[in-house]
């Protein structure tokens, strides 16, 4: 175990040596700052909580996109609702640029690689999913791990799935996300909910570390390290937009939500 956990921090356009260290739990996470501007993330957080085509997950958080986790043994739905949503999100960002493809510019340019959504069967995964969570939010402990939650699509043969989520707009306070060096192990199943989640037991006494998120920053995580978020304070909902991606060779990497 690491005695220093400390994030990587990078400035756009910035190359990321660190991908490796990432994948092998050298360092929590990369964190690319000021990767959209203020101004930006304000438009296009007023886009997304103004869209018509919102799902409520629970009563504190909605979401805009489609979640493979979501559709687990419904693969024809996943893939018809992506394209119906893909559609309506054209018309949403026909003005301004689409957050989720700037941001995969941005991380093929950091990791001086190929990023380009998966593709199944000629149909292609959801590009990524836009969350805002309230302050009465609470978040299970939970890890993500396609290759074993997802065995019947193929992205759950990528190597090493990691996740990036782009903060459009943070909360008042709190909102951090609380990410514990450890890894999700199949023994750790006992500590699974029904629904989502796991008991605080799954993380006993490991180290975590706190990402307080700024706006425009992406935070690159390994997530199969257990991570949380931690609770929302004041009125600002906190809003953001992620996606998953993993290599498919050297040079490429394919990304989805
Ligand atoms: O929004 C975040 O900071 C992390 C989101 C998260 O927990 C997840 O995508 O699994």
């Amino acid at each position: 175990m690491q005695r220093h956990w400390k994030s990587v921090y990078i400035k756009k356009h910035q190359k990321c040596p660190d991908l490796d260290n990432l994948v092998t739990g050298v360092i929590p996470a990369i964190i690319l700052e000021n990767a959209l501007s203020e101004i930006t993330c304000k438009e296009v957080s007023k886009k997304i909580t103004e869209f018509h085509n919102m799902t409520n997950f629970s009563p504190n958080s909605r979401y805009v996109g489609e979640s493979l986790n979501s559709y687990i043994n419904f693969k024809t739905q996943y893939f018809e609702k992506t394209k119906q949503m893909d559609n309506q999100l054209r018309q949403v960002f026909s003005d301004i640029e689409d957050p989720r493809y700037i941001m995969r510019d941005l991380l093929s340019a950091i990791f001086t690689k190929k990023i380009i959504p998966a593709k199944e069967n000629g149909k292609i995964y959801s590009n990524g999913i836009f969350r805002i969570h309230n302050c009465d939010e609470s978040f299970p402990i939970h890890r993500d791990n396609a290759s074993f939650e997802a065995n019947n699509y193929t992205v759950s043969k990528l190597r090493n799935q990691l996740s990036a989520v782009l903060h459009l707009q943070t909360a008042q306070s709190g909102g951090e996300l609380i990410l514990y060096q450890k890894s999700w192990k199949k023994s750790d199943e006992q500590f699974r909910f029904p629904e989502f989640g796991y008991s605080d037991d799954v993380v006993n006494d490991s180290k975590f570390i706190k990402i307080k998120p700024n706006v425009g920053d992406i935070v690159i995580i390994n997530p199969i390290h257990y991570h949380t978020i931690s609770k929302i304070n004041g009125v600002l909902d906190r809003i953001s937009v992620g996606f998953f991606f993993g290599q498919s060779d050297k040079s490429t990497l394919l990304c989805w939500s």
